[in-house]
């Protein structure tokens, strides 16, 4: 039987792990699960242990540097000791981890740092997940159990984003705050800097000051300002608008903050900003007031051999795919995306609506609720400057016709407007019009799989489903809808005409029918975008229903395209001269 607690107990993070017992190189950033030959790593349930000694220069002391140690992420719970001592603790993967180590590290000299790291899923984490246990003697071994969860993607686990340790001053620029708007040809910058110091001593916020420079996208100055809260008014501004919306997407301009105080300690940070406003109303979402039409795809963070860990170069290669398709979007499914992502969409001009890791939630409790408001706010906490988010979500298919579910989706939704009130904010949903989180949405997002887990094989009756329906989801509750996920698996090279089940024609035919739906719901007028399910193959759990994965990609697991890639790159473009 696995000891899960012996690492603690044993006081693993003391000294280095190897003079704990056998330990294996890992990388970082990686998920842990496909990097080796050995089926137990990779179906590992519990706790996994990572550390690594570093250096960090006497000088940063001599100089008062505060530094602060920052994981972009580590899945599910972790907890961090650093030098034998316990730093921190963090429940969920996909959102930073930070602390400031300035006083527990030996300058000059060899540090520590130990990170545990459990991925066990229950009914209190987000997302939840079931640990089945066996006690039949006669059938299984002592102590036997299983992982169990709510969605279909492979729950990988590790330090998923790269772990930085990055020095300030002692007074430092703690957060900024950036709202946008425009005003005529003109564009407007709120901002609202909060610093922090660790001088010891009676607070000096008083002597510290703040200075703003605007810089245009090739760094040339555009103006300045004083203060730590103001606003900044460019004429002739240039927006931030979505790819193919305009010759110059994504454009951004840097405000390069300053802040200061008498001890001459200055700390600066360049700070994108893209100007654009964002509304909506009962029919219409719109960007710099034109209206919206989502063309794009449901995603994952899954590769190869690297799971869910960053990979730069998959980074790359995923946009530019998406430009070559011609989509101006994606949604974060199921869970927020890698900082190195979100800075590519924001740069590339690609729309985001920004996923929280609540997918299939169930049991609607307090509890759960006020985990799930915190998870919220620290996405928006991360997320808030970024162009590119155009939506929030708070999750994906929850269990949303539990009765529980009427008022914990109205707070939920209510916490994350007070966190950001300048985006709109969604839930996907795919339980049908009984659905009780659907009246607290700004935008309603369905997912529909029609042909495929109902009527297979019946392509004929796609398109009137999914007109009927939405039409009758925006009857009911007078919103913008559109479609979040809708497709078909396909096995690469698999052909059958007329059109079988995994092939690449009944994948191909089944996005065309419902392409006839949507045209006919976007000439309705409420009808906001459509996301196909969902941009490349992607693992999953072994199971009788995933040949290798999930195999709904419109490229394979490593970007080849399938028929259907050229399928929707033709339907995209055709859209995006359209509008
Ligand atoms: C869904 C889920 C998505 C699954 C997909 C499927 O509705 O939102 O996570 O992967 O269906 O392929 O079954």
């Amino acid at each position: 039987m696995l000891d899960a607690e012996k690492g603690f107990r044993e006081e693993w993070y003391a000294q280095p792990l190897s003079k704990s017992g056998p330990v294996i190189s890992m990388a970082v950033p990686s998920s842990y699960n496909d990097i080796t030959q050995d089926k137990d790593l990779r179906d590992h349930i519990g706790w996994a242990w990572y550390d690594r000694l570093f250096y960090v220069p006497s000088r940063w002391q001599t100089d008062k540097q505060r530094v602060v140690l920052r994981l972009g992420s580590a899945h599910y719970n972790s907890i961090i000791y650093l030098n034998g001592h316990s730093l921190t603790s963090h429940e969920g993967g996909h959102l930073p981890i930070m602390a400031d180590i300035t006083t527990k590290l030996v300058y000059g000299k060899e540090n520590l740092v130990t990170v545990a790291i459990n991925n066990t899923l229950t009914p209190e984490t987000i997302p939840q997940g079931t640990i089945v246990k066996h006690n039949d003697p006669s059938r299984y071994p002592p102590g036997y159990f299983a992982q169990s969860y709510n969605f279909d993607f492979t729950n990988y686990a590790g330090i998923h984003r790269p772990v930085y340790i990055y020095t300030t001053p002692q007074t430092f620029i703690d957060d900024i705050l950036i709202t946008t708007d425009i005003n005529g040809a003109n564009g407007v910058i709120t901002y609202n800097v909060t610093h922090g110091n660790t001088m010891i001593g009676p607070s000096r916020s008083g002597e510290v000051g703040c200075s703003m420079k605007l810089l245009d996208n090739e760094g040339d100055h555009v103006t300045s300002a004083m203060g730590c809260q103001g606003t900044i008014e460019i004429s002739n501004a240039s927006l931030w608008w979505p790819y193919l919306m305009s010759e110059n997407p994504g454009y951004m301009y840097t405000l390069l903050v300053a802040v200061s105080d008498a001890d001459g300690n200055l700390d600066l940070y360049p700070q994108k900003v893209g100007i654009r406003t964002l509304g909506w109303n009962s029919t219409t979402l719109t960007i710099n007031n034109k209206p919206l039409y989502l063309r794009g795809c449901g995603k994952h963070e899954d590769a190869d051999i690297r799971g869910k860990g960053v990979d730069y170069a998959l980074i790359v290669k995923d946009f530019s795919l998406l430009k070559w398709l011609g989509a101006n979007s994606f949604r974060t499914s199921h869970y927020p995306y890698a900082e190195e992502i979100m800075d590519m969409a924001d740069k590339e001009g690609i729309m985001i609506i920004d996923e929280s890791p609540a997918v299939g939630l169930s049991g609607f409790d307090e509890a759960l609720m006020n985990k799930h408001i915190s998870v919220m706010q620290e996405l928006v906490q991360r997320d808030k400057n970024r162009p590119s988010v155009i939506m929030w979500s708070v999750g994906n298919e929850p269990k949303s016709n539990e009765a529980a579910a009427l008022n914990y989706f109205r707070d939920v939704v209510a916490a994350t407007h007070t966190a950001d009130p300048t985006r709109p904010v969604t839930c996907v949903l795919n339980l049908g019009l009984l659905d009780l989180a659907a009246s607290s949405l700004d935008v309603i997002l369905v997912n529909r799989y029609y042909s495929w887990y109902g009527d297979t094989g019946h392509l004929e009756v796609i398109k009137m489903q999914t007109v009927t329906e939405f039409s009758e989801w925006h009857l009911l509750h007078n919103k913008p809808v559109m479609i979040s996920e809708y497709g078909a698996g396909s096995l690469p090279g698999y052909h059958m005409d007329p059109a079988w089940t995994w092939s690449e024609e009944y994948q191909a035919e089944l996005m065309i029918r419902n392409f006839e739906a949507f045209d006919e719901l976007r000439s309705k007028g409420y009808f906001v975008g459509e996301m196909i399910w969902n941009f490349a193959d992607f693992s999953t759990p072994q199971g009788h229903t995933r040949p290798g994965g999930n195999r709904k990609g419109i490229f394979t697991r490593s970007r080849q395209p399938k028929m259907a890639a050229h399928v929707l790159r033709y339907r995209y473009h055709n859209l995006a001269n359209d509008t």
